[in-house]
């Protein structure tokens, strides 16, 4: 592996690892803005990143069990109907390093800003397959193709030097509702290479992990994608599961991700000066589910108020409705007198009425997946 040619980095970002490069920003920055800054969005790497310098060389295979494969080039794929696409992507440890405080969890250590909210533009992955002659809304290919899988260029030392990979069901991909994008830009410019230039799948609603960054191959297959990342890593175990007792085949791979809710305006033990606050941060539920409800209560959660939400400033946000981005997350904001100590708490609630778990404990699991228990912030008044 080579980490000497590693791309420039925001220097306001917290490195969790720097080989490979993980890190996340300051959660203060990710309120500044509802669409995430290139420069502020969570980078979450398995190896190095990789160097594409020929652009016009550089192809997608689409292939397996389909009627008429494809080599297809960055040209080919930009002439395809372009779409952008506002959704939210979190790694499925966001909010580990929480978790660990409750027992040891293996994986890199993430606070709360292993996510992000970008435009993501290119072409629909459902378009792609129609290419190689698989229509909208196919479950089996007629040669028994059920799951397409994505294959990366980079080296990872978990596939043993071999490519990340990870797969989804075909009915999703081949549907053009679900919105994955093969997507070439990310905030109106182009990918830059630590989010996987020059292309890189994007799947709303599921965890990061699906994403696949620098993409190579696509292969239609009819079992799931055996790779490190779907079979040994990102599954969920209950609490009694540990590495003496654990086996990986008998859970699935995680997918749409759980929903979430986190306060941004405040770090643990703040000191603040004035009684009269503002709590404010952001909530996203996986699988396209709107937000109902943010929650917030100043005394620990005996008492809760409701929060304000929106995604555009100034327009009313309405889960469910279309003008709003169904796979992005909400801006929450509430102000609140506080008392001298107070325990500062919001959970959210989405459109299947979806509630978080009120404590880590019961949702802990030996990787550190889906911390998306009750968040919790202590603040002091004071000078
Ligand atoms: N794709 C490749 N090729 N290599 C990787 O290491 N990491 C995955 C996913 N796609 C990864 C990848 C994980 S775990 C996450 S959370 C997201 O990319 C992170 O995307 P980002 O770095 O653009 O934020
Ligand atoms: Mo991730």
């Amino acid at each position: 592996s080579n980490y000497s040619q590693e791309p420039p980095r925001h220097p306001s970002l917290r490195i969790n690892a720097k080989e490979p490069f993980n890190a996340e920003p300051p959660r203060s920055a990710l309120i500044s803005s509802y669409v995430t800054p290139v420069d502020f969005f969570y980078k979450r790497n398995h190896g190095p990143i990789p160097i594409v310098d020929d652009i016009s060389r550089y192809s997608v295979f689409v292939r397996g069990l389909v009627e008429c494969p494809k080599e297809l080039f960055m040209a080919d794929i930009r002439k395809l109907p372009k779409y952008e696409v506002t959704a939210t992507l979190q790694c499925a440890g966001n909010r580990r390093t929480a978790m660990s405080k409750t027992k040891t969890v293996k994986g890199v250590g993430w606070d709360v800003s292993a996510i992000g909210n970008a435009v993501w533009g290119g072409a629909k992955l459902s378009d792609v397959l129609e290419l190689v002659g698989v229509p909208n809304l196919t479950t089996t290919t007629s040669s028994g193709g059920k799951h397409v899988e994505f294959v990366s260029v980079d080296k990872c030392k978990e596939e043993n030097g071999g490519p990340y990979k990870a797969s989804i069901p075909l009915i999703q991909a081949s549907n053009p509702e679900a919105d994955v994008l093969l997507a070439y830009e990310m905030n109106g410019e182009a990918l830059n290479r630590d989010h996987g230039y020059p292309l890189r799948v994007v799947v709303p609603g599921v965890i990061g992990a699906r994403s696949v960054k620098w993409l190579e191959s696509i292969n239609i297959i009819a079992e799931e994608c055996q790779g490190f990342f779907m079979q040994k890593d990102y599954k969920m175990f209950p609490p009694s599961v540990n590495w003496e007792n654990i086996d990986w085949s008998s859970r699935r791979p995680q997918m749409d991700f759980p929903v979430q809710c986190v306060i941004c305006s405040l770090e643990d033990v703040n000191v603040v000066k004035e009684q009269k606050i503002t709590i404010s941060g952001y909530a996203v539920s996986g699988g396209g589910r709107g937000i109902e409800r943010v929650d917030i209560s100043i005394d620990g959660g005996k008492t809760w108020v409701e929060a304000s939400r929106y995604q555009k400033p100034g327009l009313p946000y309405i889960a469910d409705d279309i003008s709003c981005d169904k796979w992005a997350w909400v801006f929450f904001e509430a102000r609140a007198e506080i008392p001298k100590n107070a325990e500062i708490v919001a959970k959210a609630v989405d459109t299947s009425a979806n509630v978080q778990p009120e404590s880590v404990e019961v949702i802990w699991n030996l990787r550190g997946i889906n911390n998306t228990s009750w968040h919790r912030v202590q603040v002091r008044v004071g000078h």
